[in-house]
């Protein structure tokens, strides 16, 4: 069924959006996108700016990423784009159905040296499912819509349209496609129950969740596949929380312990990257769930790896009919393993030291953090300590860089949380150094009326980088910041408020005051510069 409309091209491609359920942009200024904002301005369709372009996708992607559905980001032609570029990459490396609409110089001149004149598509079209210069204002509906179905479509990911100067301020009449369904992807049959009979049959099976278990709506066929199946459940990305900390398969601080005594590793809706050993767990046998064929990996022969819709698969796994081993022992043991790295970390996150080590900065944040909080990590080794000390209640509420590991996302991924949860606390966990790529956006923040709270572990180094650099050659260049650094008085004068706090006994209070606060507020935690986060350890 379609339907004519008739308007400018801004008109025609918010016309599309919307039947698509986009509600809402992120963007910076241009003139060479103002129609685009005159059809919004004119139906009251929100606009959220910002101050650097990065943050404009950073907020789209925090939107699919945490809601499932597309998110937008609109830049201006030429240095818009390419500000754009780190956003629209982590979105490609997590899988999120972003929809980054640019301007661009006008057709009918090019060539001649128009302002911002340069073709986008050549740097885009690598970290993009597709990437589209629409030259006519007639067209703009039907690429909007195919641009969006291919954004989420499984394997999803980010998709990229242009519009020449004239495409855009031009005035049409043109189709409105009705946005089609899309129809998960059949998994074959016989490789599911080939993997289902391999997880059965196992003595010590784990299994490792990720973002698209989330992205695909599958958490609750997750769930009833370990329940089913009695396997162990570890999670990563946008995957932590998907079963809650209390259910007796749901593990976290064992992985080291389950990855080394595992005999068959079922890794389903992430990647088998480094994060996952590159999919190398010894002599275990490796099951890889993926979401679409596209998406099984090159470099590892897998002992099984069905591709398709996770629900599907994961509801096959649940209803697998025959012998499953008894994994009582297995699943107890990893449980002692558990508590005793549970009882470790407790101890750790109370300790009372001076300066304050980023373990007790969590251990605090667990006396006032809701179940449902957003929580957000931009950091170094600050973010691997959230990642092993924060364990999300719920899934989709922990939103990191994921794989591609882009320093600069806390503002944006605030913002994008802030618009889709104007009631839930939102925390960004913040290193100094993340700091000096977002934090102007506090600005945009403020003006808005989109109050976070901003937790910088302030050790007044680049310590991911210092400590690793020291260890290799006894030195190390270019890992100092300034120490102590006031970034709480930064955040007061863009418009929000904050502390600096050094001492244990003032963190509890001090994040209490940021939660109340109603404005962005930047809790500025003096670290210790000598804590390096054991890399060794990190399997994360
Ligand atoms: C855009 C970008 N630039 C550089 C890096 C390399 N890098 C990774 S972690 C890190 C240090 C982060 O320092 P900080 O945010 O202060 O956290 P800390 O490790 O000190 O806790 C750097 C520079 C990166 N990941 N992304
Ligand atoms: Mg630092």
């Amino acid at each position: 069924m379609t339907e004519r409309i008739e308007g400018h091209g801004g008109e025609l491609a918010l016309a599309a959006l919307r039947a698509y359920g986009v509600r809402e942009m992120f963007t910076l200024s241009g003139g060479h996108v103002f129609p685009i904002y005159d059809a919004a301005h004119k139906t009251d369709f929100p606009i959220y700016d910002v101050r650097h372009e990065q943050s404009a996708v950073f907020a789209a992607e925090a939107v699919a990423k945490l809601q499932r559905r597309p998110g937008l980001a609109v830049l201006t032609a030429g240095p818009g784009v390419t500000n754009g570029i780190s956003g629209l990459t982590s979105a490609y490396f997590n899988a999120s159905p972003v929809l980054v609409l640019g301007g661009r110089a006008p057709q009918f001149r090019w060539g001649s040296g128009s302002l911002q004149e340069m073709d986008h598509l050549p740097l885009v079209a690598p970290v993009t499912k597709h990437a589209e210069t629409v030259f006519s204002t007639d067209d703009i509906p039907r690429a909007v819509t195919a641009a969006l179905t291919a954004a989420l479509t499984p394997h999803r990911g980010p998709v990229f349209l242009d519009f020449p100067l004239e495409a855009v301020f031009s005035v049409s009449d043109a189709e409105l496609p009705a946005p089609p369904g899309i129809a998960p992807i059949e998994p074959d049959p016989d490789e599911v129950t080939r993997a289902a009979a391999l997880i059965a049959s196992a003595a010590r099976p784990v299994i490792i969740a990720g973002s698209d278990v989330y992205a695909g709506d599958a958490v609750d066929a997750l769930r009833a596949a370990a329940e089913a199946l009695q396997v162990p459940v570890f999670t990563n990305g946008m995957g932590r929380g998907a079963l809650p900390p209390e259910h007796p398969l749901a593990f976290a601080k064992a992985r080291r312990v389950a990855l080394k005594g595992a005999d068959v590793v079922v890794v389903v809706g992430t990647p088998l990257d480094f994060r996952l050993s590159f999919g190398d767990f010894g002599d275990a046998k490796v099951v890889h769930v993926v979401d679409a064929p596209s998406h099984r990996a090159g470099h590892v022969q897998p002992a099984a790896a069905p591709a398709g819709d996770l629900r599907l698969i994961l509801t096959a796994f649940a209803e697998h009919h025959g012998d499953r081993a008894d994994h009582t022992d297995w699943i107890a043991g990893l449980r002692t393993a558990e508590d005793a790295a549970k009882a470790r970390d407790a101890e750790e996150m109370a300790a009372e030291t001076d300066p304050i080590r980023p373990a007790r900065i969590y251990g605090e944040l667990h006396k006032v953090l809701d179940r449902d909080a957003i929580t957000i990590g931009d950091g170094g080794d600050f973010v691997s300590y959230a990642g092993r000390y924060l364990e999300p209640a719920q899934p989709g509420t922990w939103l990191d860089p994921g794989p591609y590991g882009c320093l600069g996302t806390g503002m944006g991924y605030a913002m994008g949380a802030r618009v889709s949860h104007p009631d839930r606390q939102i925390c960004v966990l913040m290193g100094d150094g993340a700091a000096g790529f977002s934090l102007m956006d506090v600005e945009s923040l403020a003006r808005q009326r989109l109050p976070v709270v901003i937790v910088v572990g302030n050790n007044g180094i680049w310590g991911l980088e210092k400590h690793p650099m020291r260890a290799m050659y006894g030195y190390d260049v270019a890992a100092d910041l300034q120490p102590e650094l006031r970034y709480d008085q930064v955040v007061s004068a863009l418009g929000g408020a904050g502390e600096t706090v050094a001492k244990a006994a003032d963190l509890e209070p001090a994040l209490r005051r940021a939660f109340d606060a109603g404005v962005p507020y930047l809790v500025n935690v003096l670290t210790d510069p000598t804590d390096a986060y054991p890399r060794s350890s990190n399997l994360a």
